[in-house]
């Protein structure tokens, strides 16, 4: 891929969604010349991915807020896009704070401060009586209000959890709307500012905003609300909302907010989650407009800083790095990079994916096409490479006990596709994700295809199966989630040299913006 010159941006564009594959609700806070994103993580361990960035365009993941089993547990009961929504993420009196909601037992909204983004963040202080969505905001007298969805507010010490007083319904957007949810309150210039999503998070997504002169209220809403939604529309990023604003290096406005990516014919199946998205702000009296939303955006004028990511994880350190999630929980013992050095060993817990407890780790799929690729060592057990949606939908290709297994699990059903004898020793495994192109579409086409076979030391691939993406999309398996790629452990210990993952051939620039469109057959 290429990358954009020291002093320049790609011809004096960047690519939307700024930070692709699972990556929702994005909360965003700018601290002198730095910017930090969380978003959330629902049934995955570590949970609330925190980024960085210089520009707003280019994001580095330099941790995980919720790193330990103290500060976030997801039993096996836990269901899939059950655990941990969406966050708000704040800078205040020299400290970070995140706010989040875990919707299981023993969970609700709990609050988390760090001197340091990258972590480690405190212990979680629960704060009862909160909703989904909660919001941290400071007034000028140092009182905290914390806004959740309804919309509804509540004064509280960010230092106990202790509320003052009982919560109070705020606005609930657009009469009529589904789902107000996702606020955040802000004071710019003479007002304080609303901002909320309505709508639902699907096709009908929409950000609406309102304005008071106190915290509190009263709000007015916006006349020209929804102030940004792309319903009844075709264009390639839909179910767009859930956004948070911030100020750009020269001073000008821009919002982070969430989008999918619909493809295939009708419906349209998005099948990396929600993402997310950057786009202008400008204001006319005194009410923000937003810009245009598009996969190719016109660059900004301040410098890039763009950011390295390796392809390849050889295991060569003692921990995963932070992109690397797991079902539930990932519990000592059941992992380890230094059992054999170089090597990620896994320890079965679960027998197969279809288990809530599986051993599993993953990374987001980050492209609409891609090429993974793993070596596996089954000599001690059995085990292989995955693309899961939850439980009830993923694809898999399994080595083991002399053998390499493709298997397919969509809804009830599941079943062995393919199986093919394999020589001791360790096995090269590869999955290809190959996106539908807009050309080809017709109104039943495939979002894309995946092909799992086995590559030989040359590097040549054994195609064993293909599948149909759409049974791994968010429209097929329900949820707020999007595809994982990983490797797990099914029985006994297995050992993986290393982990490949690689966009392929995506050039977005190159795509039209009528990757949506269905295309009749004549
Ligand atoms: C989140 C809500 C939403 O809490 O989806 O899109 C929920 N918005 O605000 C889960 O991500």
């Amino acid at each position: 891929m290429k990358t954009p010159a020291a002093d320049g941006w790609i011809d004096g564009t960047f690519v939307n969604p700024v930070i692709p594959g699972m990556h929702p609700d994005p909360s965003v806070c700018r601290v002198g010349d730095d910017y930090y994103l969380a978003c959330s993580s629902f049934e995955y361990f570590p949970g609330v991915p925190i980024f960085h960035s210089r520009d707003l365009v280019h994001w580095r993941q330099i941790g995980n807020s919720l790193d330990r089993p103290s500060q976030l547990s997801l039993p096996p009961g836990t269901p899939s896009s059950g655990g941990v929504y969406a966050p708000t993420l704040r800078h205040h009196d020299g400290r970070f704070w995140l706010i989040t909601t875990n919707v299981g037992p023993g969970g609700g909204a709990m609050l988390f401060s760090s001197a340091d983004p990258a972590g480690p963040w405190s212990e979680p202080v629960h704060v009862p009586g909160v909703g989904i969505d909660p919001d941290l905001a400071w007034d000028e007298q140092g009182r905290c209000w914390c806004t959740f969805a309804g919309i509804y507010q509540v004064r509280i010490d960010p230092g106990t959890g202790r509320s003052f007083g009982s919560p109070r319904p705020l606005w609930s957007g657009t009469p009529g709307a589904q789902a107000p949810e996702a606020p955040h309150l802000y004071r710019i210039g003479d007002y304080w500012y609303l901002l909320i999503a309505e709508g639902g998070t699907e096709r009908g997504h929409a950000v609406a905003i309102a304005r008071g002169p106190a915290p509190d209220g009263p709000f007015e809403p916006c006349p020209a609300n929804p102030v940004l939604t792309h319903r009844g529309t075709g264009l390639p990023i839909q179910n767009t909302g859930h956004a948070d604003l911030v100020q750009a290096p020269d001073s000008s406005w821009w919002m982070v907010l969430l989008g999918a990516r619909p493809r295939g014919g009708t419906p349209g199946w998005h099948v990396l989650g929600r993402e997310t998205f950057l786009v202008p702000v400008t204001w006319a009296d005194g009410w923000p407009v937003i810009g245009e939303l598009a996969p190719v955006m016109a660059a900004p004028p301040w410098p890039p800083h763009p950011v390295a990511v390796s392809r390849r994880d050889d295991f060569d350190s003692d921990c995963l790095d932070p992109r690397w999630i797991s079902v539930r929980s990932r519990p000592a013992g059941s992992w380890s990079t230094t059992d054999r050095p170089g090597w990620l060993t896994l320890h079965a817990r679960g027998a197969s994916l279809d288990d809530p407890g599986v051993t599993f780790a993953g990374r987001r799929q980050e492209h609409l096409s891609c090429r993974t690729r793993t070596v596996i060592d089954p000599a001690e057990g059995r085990g292989g490479l995955a693309v899961r949606l939850d439980e009830r939908h993923h694809y898999e290709i399994e080595a083991g006990d002399g053998e390499v297994r493709v298997m397919a699990r969509i809804g009830s059903l599941r079943t062995t596709v393919a199986t093919r004898p394999t020589p001791a020793g360790p096995v090269r495994l590869r999955i290809d994700v190959l996106a539908t192109r807009p050309e080809e579409q017709h109104p039943c086409r495939e979002p894309d295809k995946l092909r799992l076979g086995v590559e030989d030391t040359d590097a040549a691939f054994e195609v064993l199966a293909e599948f149909d993406g759409r049974y791994l999309s968010t429209e097929v398996a329900g949820g707020f989630t999007g595809r994982v790629i990983g490797v797990y452990a099914a029985a006994g210990t297995v050992r993986f040299d290393w982990f490949d993952y690689e966009p392929l051939d995506e050039d977005v620039r190159r795509q039209s913006s009528e990757a949506r469109r269905v295309i009749l057959a004549p």
